[in-house]
């Protein structure tokens, strides 16, 4: 499935890969893509292997802002 949400404090290219590797790297993640001027990231995942708590949790350890 495909879920999309909001993503506070990336400024640059920096955030934007961190982000995306964070999100890559949990399974059954498909793909991950951040949008910085929209201030939200697009991840496609495995609805049965990690869930969007699980995913906004990996954003906020990275250091980032969720909603
Ligand atoms: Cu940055």
């Amino acid at each position: 499935m495909k879920e999309v949400f909001t993503v506070k404090g990336m400024s640059c290219g920096h955030c934007k890969n961190a982000v995306e590797s964070a999100l890559a790297d949990v399974d059954g993640v498909k793909e991950a893509v951040v949008d910085l001027e929209a201030e939200e990231v697009e991840v496609e995942f495995d609805d049965s292997q990690t869930d969007l708590k699980q995913l906004k949790e990996v954003v906020t350890e990275e250091g980032y802002k969720v909603s």
